[in-house]
């Protein structure tokens, strides 16, 4: 049987379009998907959006809309984007639904019967006109963070999760398991700022509005935020339902990928749920950082949100996505300039990676006619560095994204990229030419051709198109030679025919119009 690999994003706030720091969670684990579909794994990926709660309902209210009405409008806008960014998710859900509702209220049921879930009062900071509660620490200069007017302290009956019952079950988890948490400052930061100064209760019930899903035995109540998001994951593979064939083939997920800014959730109040319901936890759950504007987070106070399909229809998919990916650290932010963007688009593909297909097939048509001599089984010195090379680098790039560390496994490939760029240089088949060097000019092709598909199926789970372009350019046609596995081999091309079209996959753009033309969509979104 196939190995299995099931993986989630965040179900996402439909409060407005989404700018490229959202798309990014997805593109991230989309690209994760694709690599295991690539080494012919059963790949599953589940996506969709947070439909529940006050801010919802109010927004729904000010467009003179139902809740349902707008969170289906919203959900329809995700689902076109994720198809224009082609996402390739087999699931969308949104918390709306019935399948999802449900769940939850026999999940919330379940918690009551174990005692895990209790009632309470529910005591904090109550902004009236905003109908919200903070907490101390939430409150700006003692007011409200949102609208700066006066709080009052305030409250109201509500049901709590036993979180305090599971602390020591839970350290002990994240210390028998090392993969549980990446990248794995995370996990201290979670011990040392909420765990180990102790854990507090969790609310999981409003009465103050009822957009949400009701507590079947106490309907004033609406179960709040994190037990309805989070139950998301189960809900959709049809957990507790008459068909769990789906929950029972992909449970528990191989990797969840969520923002830094609900790590807290998701590495705390996550893993206690499913403990809760004597479930298996996640094998890794990544927490990446964010992309972030020279003057801050993109918001549209301050004209500085980029959205995903802008640049999609500008520069393309494939360069959109190498650029997310690429740019973003695994420890820190990253940072979403005009200049970087094109910098990377003009260099990393531009000069680096469309040039090297270019002149290799101009090479091969030229002293060739196009047809791919054999491999030679005898490498010389400088062929045979190259063939180790680019082993070694095969070998870093699995290795790195395995341990979900993608920026630097793409550095990987643009590595090889560049090495093979400068074996042209070293090798200068025009000078092999000239001398009459057959066999090594036969050689040098051969070798040149050959990293050209190792680095063309390596891209693939990023840039789908880019790759299945290269490879046509190359005259790669068959099955054998486009799969994962076939990156082990080295010496297997053979009756293979390059293009005899010049089609640039980039083409340099002019820098200072382009950085102007992102500014300006920044400006007017
Ligand atoms: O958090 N850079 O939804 P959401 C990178 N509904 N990632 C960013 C980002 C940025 N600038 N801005 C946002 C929610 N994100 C909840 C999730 S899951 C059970 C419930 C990421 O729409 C953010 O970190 O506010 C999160 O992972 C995702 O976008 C969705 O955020």
């Amino acid at each position: 049987m196939n190995k299995k690999f099931f993986i989630t994003t965040p179900i996402y706030y439909p409060s407005g379009k989404f700018h490229i720091g959202t798309a990014y969670t997805t593109v991230l684990a989309d690209s994760i998907k694709r690599y295991h579909v690539l080494k012919g794994e059963d790949s599953y990926m589940l996506t969709g959006t947070d439909e529940h709660g006050q801010k919802i309902q109010e927004k729904a209210q000010s467009l003179g809309k139902t809740p349902k009405e707008y969170v289906d409008e919203m959900a329809k806008m995700a689902k076109d984007l994720w198809e224009q960014m082609e996402i390739q998710h087999d699931d969308f859900i949104q918390t709306t639904e019935e399948r999802h509702e449900k769940i939850v209220q026999k999940i919330f049921d379940k918690f009551m019967e174990q005692k895990d879930i209790y009632k309470g009062e529910y005591e904090g900071w109550y902004c009236i006109p905003c109908e919200t509660y903070f907490t101390k620490t939430q409150l700006v200069d003692g007011k409200c963070p949102d609208c700066g007017r006066e709080v009052k302290r305030m409250k109201e009956e509500a049901y709590f999760f036993n979180m305090k019952k599971y602390a020591d079950r839970l350290l002990k988890y994240y210390d028998e398991h090392p993969d549980f948490i990446k990248p794995e400052y995370r996990k201290n930061e979670m011990i040392n700022n909420f765990i180990k100064p102790g854990l507090e209760d969790l609310c999981v019930t409003r009465t103050s509005f009822d957009w949400g899903i009701k507590v079947l035995k106490d309907p004033k109540h609406v179960i709040y935020v994190w037990l309805d998001a989070l139950t998301n994951y189960l809900t959709a593979l049809g957990y507790m339902s008459q068909d769990d064939s789906l929950f029972k083939k992909y449970w528990p997920a191989d990797l969840q990928v969520v923002g830094k800014d609900i790590a807290r959730f998701h590495l705390i109040y996550w893993p206690i749920f499913l403990m809760a319901l004597d479930l298996p936890l996640p094998k890794t759950i990544l927490v990446h950082n964010w992309i972030m504007m020279k003057d801050g987070k993109m918001s549209k106070s301050k004209g500085n949100v980029v959205y995903p399909e802008d640049l999609v229809d500008r520069y393309g998919l494939d360069a959109t996505k190498y650029f997310l990916l690429r740019e973003m650290p695994v420890n820190q932010d990253g940072l979403f300039t005009p200049e970087a963007f094109i910098e990377r688009y003009n260099f990393d593909l531009c000069n680096d990676l469309s040039n090297l297909l270019n002149r290799t097939v101009a090479m091969v048509n030229k002293y060739f006619e196009g047809k791919l001599p054999k491999y030679n089984g005898t490498p010389n010195a400088v062929d045979k560095e190259l063939e180790e090379y680019a082993n070694t680098k095969i070998k870093d790039f699995e290795e790195k994204w395995n341990d979900y560390q993608i920026s630097v496994a793409i550095q990987e490939i643009w590595d090889l990229v560049s090495r093979t760029n400068k074996y042209i240089d070293e090798t200068s088949p025009w000078q092999l030419a000239k001398e009459n060097k057959k066999e090594e000019l036969e050689s040098s092709m051969y070798h040149l051709v050959e990293n050209i598909r190792k680095i063309a199926i390596l891209i693939a789970p990023f840039m789908n198109d880019t790759s299945k372009n290269i490879l046509k350019q190359i005259g790669i046609e068959k099955e054998n030679l486009k799969t994962w596995d076939s990156l082990n081999y080295y010496d297997k091309l053979e009756d293979i025919k390059v293009t005899d079209k010049k089609e640039p996959i980039f083409m340099r753009l002019n820098k200072e119009e382009e950085v102007e033309y992102i500014k300006s969509l920044m400006k007017s979104n």
